[in-house]
């Protein structure tokens, strides 16, 4: 029987709209074919073992990392759910070395979408969960197009962000500043149904951190002490999935300490400002949460680049502040 509190994702933006008189339509409209563009990769990845789409392209992505065959259908999907819609300036991906500019067909809209379209794609092939990541942000520029400049604004003035998870659910959950709220996929009706409506990062947090810890030797002495008093006196747990978005997941239901930090061999570590960080630390932050490079917000970070990478220290505050005062010995 339909119980009468079910709120789809349509049903949600939609009222979420209706909080603001000024608003024209085009933000839910984007959010709207965002979700499709999820639903399109869920159904997808979810065969990924039933058919002939697994294994490796044979490119390389522009960060020199083998790409899979699901990467490439994910960001067709992201582009070709976006580009024509004229709700879209212009957009980034993390498989694409360049802007992605919305063709001279089409009419372009107001607002720029960096996106990671599978994230954690190594581990499609042993069915781990992956993810898509979303930022929004509004053109800046004067032009009628978006240029580079659009894209390269600082997390703070995000006007959205999300992820997709394809777990043992697909769920999305995204804020537009006004709270983090996440939705559940229902397969059989095809409907993204709310199912954790106003996210807070719990209080007290688990205490668990989660990093690569194979990288010992790489890291810093103060990463080092970082991660050996978490383990020994302040008594942590420790979690680490390898997939950015399961491991910010788990972390912003839990709480916890994410980390990818610095180190020898990667300077700046190996997560994508744009793509990854600015739009979980958005997301994080409107959760509770804190979000920084072990020194300054993420979100205050002013980009260079399209591709640029930042080191991460996500999670509960407490957690990251602590992290800071071992950083700061360095
Ligand atoms: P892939 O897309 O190549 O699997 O990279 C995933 C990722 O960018 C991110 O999802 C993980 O948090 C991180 O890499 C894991 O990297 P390590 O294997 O170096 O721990």
């Amino acid at each position: 029987m339909l119980q009468s509190h079910v709120v789809t994702i349509s049903r949600f933006l939609v009222d979420q709209q209706r909080l603001h008189p000024e608003a024209t339509g085009a933000f839910t409209g984007l959010l709207h074919d965002i979700a499709l563009a999820a639903k399109l990769i869920s159904r997808e990845v979810t065969k990924a073992g039933l058919v002939d789409i697994l294994g490796s392209a044979d490119e390389e992505n522009v960060h020199g990392e083998q790409v899979q065959k699901l990467d490439l259908y994910a960001n067709s999907v992201v582009i070709r759910a976006l580009d024509h819609t004229g709700l879209v300036a212009c957009m980034a991906s993390e498989e694409s070395e360049g802007l992605i500019p919305i063709p001279e067909k089409f009419d372009a809209g107001e607002y720029v979408v960096i996106f990671d379209p599978l994230d954690g794609s190594s581990n499609i092939d042993v069915n781990v969960s992956i993810g898509t990541i979303f930022s929004i942000h509004r053109k800046t520029s004067k032009g009628e197009r978006g240029v580079l400049e659009d894209c390269l604004q600082p997390g703070r003035k995000q006007v959205a962000a999300g992820y997709v998870v394809y777990g043992s659910s697909t769920m999305l959950v995204y804020t537009s500043g006004a709270g983090v709220h996440g939705f559940t996929l229902d397969p059989s009706i095809g409907e993204f149904l709310l199912s954790h409506p106003l996210m807070r990062m719990p209080e007290p947090p688990k205490k668990v951190y989660s990093i690569n810890e194979a990288y010992y030797r790489r890291w810093s002495r103060a990463q080092q002490r970082l991660v050996t008093h978490l383990k020994t006196e302040a008594n942590f747990g420790s979690r680490y999935i390898g997939s950015f978005v399961a491991d910010m997941h788990r972390t912003l239901l839990q709480g916890g300490l994410f980390m990818y930090p610095a180190d020898s061999e990667a300077p700046n570590g190996k997560l994508r400002l744009l793509y990854e960080a600015s739009p979980l630390a958005m997301i994080l932050e409107q959760a509770g949460g804190r979000a920084t490079d072990g020194h300054r917000d993420i979100t205050s970070i002013e980009p260079e680049s399209l591709h640029q990478r930042t080191p991460v220290y996500m999670g509960s505050r407490e957690f990251v502040e602590m992290a800071h005062r071992f950083l700061a010995e360095e």
